[in-house]
């Protein structure tokens, strides 16, 4: 089994969605790169039509680098910033279509049906609805038409290449390190290369694909362009989790189905399918509370695909009326509870797994699987560490094989360990000289230890 990234560690990345340019900054500075994580997916950078709604961001009118979160200047702060504490910036590239109708971008710019300062009528695709049964069958019409009414790019004319090239290579220079094409299932691949050709330097690409199993268009046509999106990850685990026995896991990845591990982004869910747009389907959000965790930990424990952790924004209880109105960051005080921001990221359990993916890269394998038949599960990463999740109400307790050295281990799910390793803020595991461990996990509880988390 090969990992997606051929870097060891940090392995994991999150989507700060709708976080505004200084507060992803502050962000960078005080959690992220402590904490360990690799990258963030920010929202759209450029130019979009004005109004309150999240997805106004997917409406682009130009390639300025103007938008609700920030001018380019805070823009390029942020990735500086980001950057000298070592997490890098990942763009929500809009590539596949501009904005719908007529109407005024943030940036004050206008524009008319198919008609904006970089582009005319010429440089789109002939106007067509792209209609529910086409993704079952006509690939063409999902490629060519009208996503949700949005102006189609004609993505093979050398015009809108370089033009969209010159965007990506516009953010490559600001020091942007990965992009997300989104709807890249609406593109062909072979459009996309085209553009990619024309991208200077090598920044981490993950496309957006979504792809339950039965599509006209398949997620394995995009592997050659860089990383795709695994939608079945986030509804296998949803309905695992959710209706599921967590037993089932052991092999979870290529033999359900699954891309393999090494071209997939993961994510538990993503803002489309946690608020039932973008495939959907009965994924675990931050509504489901502590089985949220519980299902990040997992995702974060187990060695498949790139994940990504979601940090929603909960615009006024899922529906589409609402905006950000306030930033996270406020007087030196994060604000995770007003407002509707969710802060998934800064969650123990979810930062702790973080570190602990980080610190068992090498092992990229299960090993010592256990399971009681039902909802409590534990296993191995070679010898670098271990994990336990009861998703029971009742207490997990078995002795069962770590791969560990013997010692004591701190729990890296409820505390961390300080620098000289003499204290540990949370739960201290015991591991015996033949490895084992006697296994006392309350219920909707996890443990994770590591080689790195040893008193
Ligand atoms: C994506 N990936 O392929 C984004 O992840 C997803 O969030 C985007 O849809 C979509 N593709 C286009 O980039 C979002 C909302 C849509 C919204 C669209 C454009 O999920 O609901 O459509 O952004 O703003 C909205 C209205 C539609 C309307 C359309 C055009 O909801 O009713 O037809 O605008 O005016
Ligand atoms: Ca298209």
């Amino acid at each position: 089994l090969a990992s997606p990234l051929t870097y060891a560690a940090p392995t994991t990345f999150v989507h700060l969605f709708e976080w505004n340019w200084q507060d992803i900054a502050n962000e960078c500075e005080t959690f992220l790169g402590p904490k360990g994580y690799a990258a963030v997916q920010v929202s759209p950078p450029n130019e979009h039509i004005v109004g309150s709604q999240w997805w106004t961001r997917y409406q682009p009118v130009s390639y300025q680098i103007q938008s609700r979160g920030g001018d380019r200047a805070a823009f390029a702060n942020m990735v500086n910033r980001c950057q000298a504490v070592g997490v890098d910036i990942y763009v929500d590239a809009v590539i596949n279509h501009m904005a719908a109708g007529s109407g005024v971008g943030v940036a004050g710019n206008s524009f008319t049906t198919k008609q904006f300062p970089i582009y005319s009528p010429q440089d789109f695709h002939e106007t067509c609805a792209i209609n529910s049964e086409d993704y079952g069958n006509n690939p063409w019409r999902v490629q060519h038409c009208e996503l949700v009414g949005l102006a189609d790019l004609n993505t093979a004319s050398n015009y809108v290449q370089d033009t969209l090239a010159r965007f990506l290579n516009d953010l490559v220079s600001l020091g942007v390190k990965g992009m997300r094409l989104d709807a890249s299932k609406h593109m062909p691949s072979g459009d996309i290369a085209s553009i990619l050709a024309k991208v200077n330097g090598s920044p981490l690409i993950f496309q957006e694909v979504i792809d339950q199993g039965s599509e006209a268009v398949s997620a394995s046509e995009y592997f050659n362009n860089g990383l795709v999106t695994e939608f079945k990850y986030s509804t296998e685990l949803g309905r695992t989790f959710k209706a599921g026995k967590l037993a089932w896991l052991s092999q979870f990845g290529e033999a359900w189905g699954m891309m393999p591990s090494y071209n997939a982004v993961v994510f538990v869910d993503n803002h489309d399918n946690q608020r039932g747009h973008g495939g959907a389907g009965n994924v675990v959000t931050f509504a489901d509370g502590k089985l949220y965790e519980l299902a990040n930990v997992f995702m974060l424990a187990y060695p498949y695909g790139y994940p990504k952790v979601m940090s929603s924004y909960n615009f006024h209880h899922d529906t589409d009326a609402g905006g950000p109105t306030q930033s996270v960051h406020q007087n030196g005080l994060i604000n995770c509870t007003a407002d509707g921001w969710q802060c998934e990221h800064r969650k123990d359990m979810i930062a702790g797994a973080v570190d602990f993916r980080n610190n068992t890269s090498a092992a990229w394998q299960v090993n010592h699987w256990w399971d009681n038949g039902n909802n409590q599960i534990a296993f191995a990463r070679g010898a670098e560490g271990f994990v336990a999740i009861n998703r029971e109400s009742s207490p997990m307790q078995a002795s069962v094989q770590t791969g560990l050295a013997a010692g004591q281990y701190c729990d890296v799910l409820s505390g961390r360990l300080s620098s000289d390793k003499q204290q540990c803020s949370g739960e201290v595991i015991t591991v015996s000289n033949e490895g084992l461990t006697a296994l006392n996990v309350s219920g909707m509880n996890a443990i994770a230890i590591h080689k790195n988390s040893r008193l």
